[in-house]
């Protein structure tokens, strides 16, 4: 077993989980895989002795934790920063955590709205209007990043950012959102990560279902 753990729990459904798990993948750090079932009171009670605040993603690292998701990428940061997932560059550094910060603690009419739920697919749904505004400030995000950084990704090679936006890429696709062409075509980049691919097959293959889930998990 690796001195490394990261605890998420549903693949289909959790966004943070998401986050947290890609972060540490574009970190090359190798780590363990802790799923903590959704509604399970004993998994809640463990989870507490993992994570102060109950909420994953949390990650454990040579006995240090380190829980909610900024802190999470700032840690691996610190620890690989080879894998660059803040860029080397000063301004584009304060950049992206702009903007990660944005996603981390915005967007919530879109959150509501449209979560994440990679196994349905909603062709013509109805987006309202505040919903659309956080979806037009971030196609405005995205396109200001690609033009500055040149692409493929946010900040030209992979970094947070792309991991903090990457479930918003999945409601895009789960809710047919209508996106202009180099949006559209950023949203495939982070698709066909072979990280992404991997999480969305083992998302396709959870049982469990959260029928009433009206709030971003
Ligand atoms: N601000 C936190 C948000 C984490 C969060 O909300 N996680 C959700 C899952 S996506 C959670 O753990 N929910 C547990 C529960 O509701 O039981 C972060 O950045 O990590």
């Amino acid at each position: 077993m690796a001195n490394t753990t990261l605890t998420i729990s549903s693949k289909n459904y959790s966004s943070w989980s998401l986050r947290g798990w890609l972060l540490a993948r574009f970190s090359g750090l190798p780590f363990d895989e802790i799923v903590m079932p959704i509604d399970d009171p004993a998994a809640r009670a463990e989870l507490l002795l993992l994570s102060p605040s109950i909420l994953v993603p949390c990650l454990v690292h040579d006995g240090i934790k380190v829980w909610d998701t900024l802190a999470i990428a700032e840690y691996l940061n610190e620890l690989r920063p080879e894998a660059a997932l803040l860029s080397k560059d000063i301004r584009a550094r304060a950049h992206c955590r702009s903007i990660c910060g944005e996603m981390h603690s915005g967007f919530g009419s879109l959150r509501s709205a449209l979560p994440m739920n990679l196994k349905a697919h909603f062709p013509g749904f109805k987006v309202w209007a505040r919903a659309q505004s956080d979806i037009d400030r971030i196609v405005a995000i995205w396109s200001d990043c690609l033009k500055q950084y040149g692409g493929p990704f946010l900040f030209g090679e992979r970094s947070a950012a792309d991991a903090m936006y990457a479930p918003v890429v999945t409601r895009f696709v789960t809710y047919d959102v209508k996106l202009d062409p180099e949006i559209v075509e950023y949203g495939q980049r982070i698709m066909a990560l072979p990280e992404m691919q991997a999480w969305i097959a083992d998302a396709q293959q959870e049982v469990e279902e959260i029928d009433e889930l009206d709030v971003e998990f």
